[in-house]
C-alpha cells in the first residue's frame, strides 16, 4: 500500500482536509467525493482490515451533513464511531488510512487526542445522544449559535443510555439533532420490540415520495401558501403528511422527520439545509444499506461487519481455520451444559457471533435471549432468571460488563443468585484498542462478596470450567478470558479443576510464578527460558482469582523465597496486590514482584506487542524475574 498514489486515485478527496471544503462543491461534484469515498472503504479496508460494511452505509449521510453543516463549529458526534471511516477521510486523514489499527497508527473509533473534529470519542455504543445533548446544554449556557447532531445506528439507539437522553432533551426542548442511521442491523440482525416499530416507521411513505406530493399540492396553490409549503417541502413529515404524525419521538417532544432514503444524495443534501435552522430536537429518520455497494457486503451485511484484509477484486473474505478459539470453544461448552442441564439459558447483549453464541441460539432456540446492546438489563434480568430457578449463562465481553458494574453488584452478587457470567475478550484485545481491553475486571469483580473469579489457561479448561460452573448454585461466578486461541506452549496434561484451587504446573526451587488464564502460557514458557539461565522457576496455574488458593501459593513460596504474580489486568485491585496482601495477613514475607497492566489506557496494536511493551509476555516475564531474583 506505500506506493499508493491517493492524489491520482482519489483526486477530490485528496484535496480536502477539513469538511468546509466541502461548501465550494457542487452537487454533482459531492456525489464524486461520496463515490470517492466509497472506493477509499472499499480499498483502503481490504488492504487494512477494520470495520467495513458500517462505513459503506453512512457515506451519503456524512457527506450530506458536513455539506451543509459548518464543522467547526458545528458538532458531529458519532455513536459507537466503526461507523465513521467516512467522517475520517473528511477530515484529511486519508493518507492515514494504511495505519488504520495498526501499532501506532490511526484508531479504528474516534479519539478526541486523534483529531479536533472527533470531538467525542467512543467505541461502547449509545454514548451519542447524551454527550451531542452535553455539547448543546454547553452551547446554551455559553450562547453559541453551532449546531450539535449525534449519528447513531438502529441497535444503538435502542440502549437505554439513548432513550434516557432522548428523553431529557425532548423535556428540556434542546436544540439539537439526532440523526438515525437505520440499516436495520446490528453486528448480527438488530432485535427488540423498537427494532419491529422502526420497521412500522420505515414503512411509511418515504420523505422524497411526500416531497412529490408536496410539490404536487404547491403547484396548485399560489403564493404565499405555494412558498410555506414550498419551505417546508423537506422540512416536517406531519406538515405534509397528517395522517402521518404521533410517533413515539414526536410524543416525547421530538420532531421526526422520514423515513428518507440515507443514500439519495440531493435530498439529504436539501433536508439537512433546512434541519440545520430547526430548533428544539430535531430526530431525523434515514434508511441506509449496511454494506451499501459492495454487493456481497450488502447481501451478508453480518460477515462483512469487521473484516481482515481480503481480495476486493474477488469479493472474498477468507477465514483461516486457525487453532480453536476462546469463543468457539466457549460456544461449544455452553451446547454442553444446555444438553446436560435443561434448566440452563444462555444471554448475549447484541453479540451472538462475538461471544460464540451461534450453534447454541440454532441449538436452542427457546433458551436464548438477545437483549440487543443492553447488557445492565441482560444482567438484571440474569438475575431475575436465577431468582425464578434457571441457569443463565450470562455472556458478555469483559469491557461491556463495566456498564453494568452495580447490577452485577447490586442485582446478583448481593442476592446472592447464581448467575454464570462468561467474559470473553479479558485483557488486551489488541486492534480495537482501549474502549475494547478487558483491562479492568479482576479488579471490579474480585472486591464484589460471593462472587467467584475464575481465569483458565487454555480453551480446554475454559470447556471444564463451563461445566464446573453447573453446579455452582450458591452464588454468582464469573470466568474471564482472552481474545484468540490457547498458547500451545502448555503441557496436555490437566488436573481436574476443585473449587478454590490453583493447578501446580511445574515446581521449581529458585521463584513462584503465579499466573492468571492468558498469562500461564507466557509463564510456562519464561520458567523454560530461565532454566536456560539457571534458574528454576515454579509454575501456578491460579484458575481461580476469587477465592485465591493461599495454601498452594504459600506452600510454594516458602520453599523459593520469591514471588512473581503474572495476570492481564490493571495491577491495582487486581491479583497480584491480592497476592501479596493475603500473604502477608498469613505472615509470609518474601519479595513480591506484581507483573500486570500499568495505570494507563493502552493503545491499540496487535496483541502480541501491546502484551510486549507492557512487558506482559515471557520476555517481560524473565526479566521480572531476573530483577526479583538479583533484589
Ligand atoms: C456497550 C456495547 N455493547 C456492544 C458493542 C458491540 N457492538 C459494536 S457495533 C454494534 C452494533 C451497532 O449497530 P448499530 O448501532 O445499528 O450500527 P451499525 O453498525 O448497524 O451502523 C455492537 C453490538 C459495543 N460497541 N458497545
Amino acid at each position: 500500500m506505500g506506493e499508493m498514489d491517493f492524489a491520482a486515485q482519489f483526486p477530490l478527496l485528496h484535496g480536502i482536509e477539513s469538511p468546509t471544503d466541502l461548501h465550494g462543491l457542487t452537487p454533482k461534484q459531492l456525489q464524486e467525493v461520496a463515490n470517492e469515498i466509497r472506493r477509499a472503504i472499499v480499498e483502503l479496508v481490504s488492504q487494512t482490515g477494520g470495520h467495513f460494511s458500517s462505513n459503506l452505509g453512512t457515506v451519503e449521510l456524512t457527506v450530506a451533513l458536513y455539506a451543509t453543516h459548518s464543522i467547526p463549529p458545528d458538532k458531529v458526534v458519532w455513536d459507537t464511531g466503526h461507523q465513521a471511516y467516512p467522517h475520517k477521510l473528511l477530515t484529511g486523514r486519508l493518507e492515514r488510512f494504511p495505519t488504520l489499527r495498526k501499532y501506532q497508527g490511526m484508531s479504528g473509533f474516534l479519539k478526541r487526542e486523534e483529531h479536533e473534529l472527533d470531538v467525542f470519542g467512543a467505541g461502547h455504543a449509545g454514548t451519542a445522544v447524551s454527550a451531542a445533548m452535553g455539547f448543546a446544554l454547553a452551547r446554551d449556557r455559553v450562547g453559541g449559535d453551532e449546531r450539535v447532531v449525534a449519528i447513531a445506528g438502529d441497535a444503538s439507539i435502542a440502549t437505554g443510555m439513548s432513550w434516557e437522553a432522548l428523553n431529557h432533551a425532548g423535556d428540556l426542548g434542546t436544540t439539537m439533532t439526532v440523526v438515525l442511521n437505520d440499516n436495520r442491523m446490528s453486528i448480527a440482525p438488530n432485535v427488540g420490540a423498537l427494532n419491529s416499530y422502526l420497521a412500522r416507521l420505515r414503512a411509511r411513505p418515504w420523505l422524497q415520495d411526500l416531497a412529490k406530493r408536496a410539490k404536487g399540492v404547491v403547484e396548485k396553490f399560489p403564493d404565499p401558501i405555494s412558498r410555506v409549503a414550498a419551505g417546508l417541502r423537506h422540512g416536517i413529515t406531519h406538515y405534509m403528511a397528517p395522517e402521518e404524525t404521533g410517533t413515539i419521538f414526536e410524543e416525547i417532544g421530538w420532531e421526526y422527520i422520514g423515513p428518507v432514503d440515507g443514500h439519495d444524495l440531493p435530498a439529504l443534501l436539501d433536508l439537512f439545509t433546512s434541519v440545520r435552522e430547526l430548533s428544539g430536537p430535531v430526530f431525523v429518520h434515514a434508511i441506509t444499506v449496511k454494506g451499501k455497494g459492495y454487493e456481497v457486503a450488502e447481501v451478508d451485511a453480518r460477515k462483512w461487519h469487521g473484516v481482515t484484509p481480503f481480495d476486493h477484486q474477488a469479493c472474498e473474505l477468507v477465514k483461516s481455520a486457525g487453532p480453536v478459539t476462546y469463543t468457539q470453544a466457549f460456544g461449544a461448552a455452553m451446547c454442553e451444559c444446555a444438553d446436560i442441564d435443561p434448566a440452563v439459558v444462555a444471554i448475549t447483549a447484541a453479540m451472538p457471533d462475538g461471544t460464540g453464541l451461534n450453534e447454541f441460539a440454532q441449538t436452542y432456540p427457546e433458551r436464548y435471549f438477545d437483549t440487543g446492546i443492553a447488557e445492565p438489563h441482560a444482567v438484571t434480568m440474569a438475575a431475575g432468571m436465577a431468582a425464578g430457578g434457571l441457569k443463565p449463562f450470562c455472556a458478555i465481553y469483559s469491557s461491556f460488563l463495566q456498564r453494568a458494574y452495580d447490577q452485577v453488584l447490586h442485582d446478583v452478587a448481593l442476592q446472592r443468585l447464581p448467575v454464570r457470567f462468561f467474559l470473553d475478550r479479558a485483557g488486551l484485545v489488541g486492534d480495537d484498542g482501549p474502549t475494547h481491553h478487558g483491562a479492568f475486571d479482576l479488579s471490579y469483580l474480585t472486591h464484589i462478596p460471593h462472587l467467584v473469579v475464575m481465569a483458565p489457561r487454555d480453551t480446554t479448561e475454559l470447556r471444564e470450567m463451563a461445566r464446573f460452573t453447573l453446579s455452582m448454585n450458591d452464588g454468582p461466578v464469573a470466568v474471564r478470558y482472552p481474545r484468540g486461541s490457547s498458547d500451545d506452549r502448555l503441557p496436555e496434561s490437566r488436573t481436574p479443576i476443585q473449587f478454590g484451587c490453583a493447578e501446580v504446573l511445574r515446581q521449581g526451587r529458585d521463584v513462584t510464578l503465579v499466573a492468571v488464564g492468558s498469562m500461564v502460557g507466557e509463564a510456562f514458557e519464561a520458567a523454560r527460558q530461565l532454566a536456560e539461565l539457571g534458574v528454576d522457576a515454579s509454575v501456578i496455574n491460579a484458575r481461580f482469582v476469587k477465592p485465591i488458593d493461599f495454601e498452594t501459593i504459600e506452600a510454594d513460596v516458602r520453599r523459593t523465597g520469591r514471588l512473581v504474580t503474572i495476570e492481564e489486568n490493571v495491577r491495582t485491585g487486581g491479583f497480584g496486590q491480592q497476592v501479596r496482601d493475603g500473604l502477608e495477613e498469613r505472615g509470609v514475607d518474601v519479595p513480591t514482584k506484581i507483573v500486570a497492566l500499568p495505570d494507563a489506557f493502552i493503545e491499540h496494536g496487535a496483541q502480541p506487542l501491546i502484551r510486549r511493551d507492557c512487558g506482559l509476555d515471557a520476555a517481560g516475564i524473565v526479566a521480572a524475574v531476573q530483577s526479583a531474583v538479583t533484589r
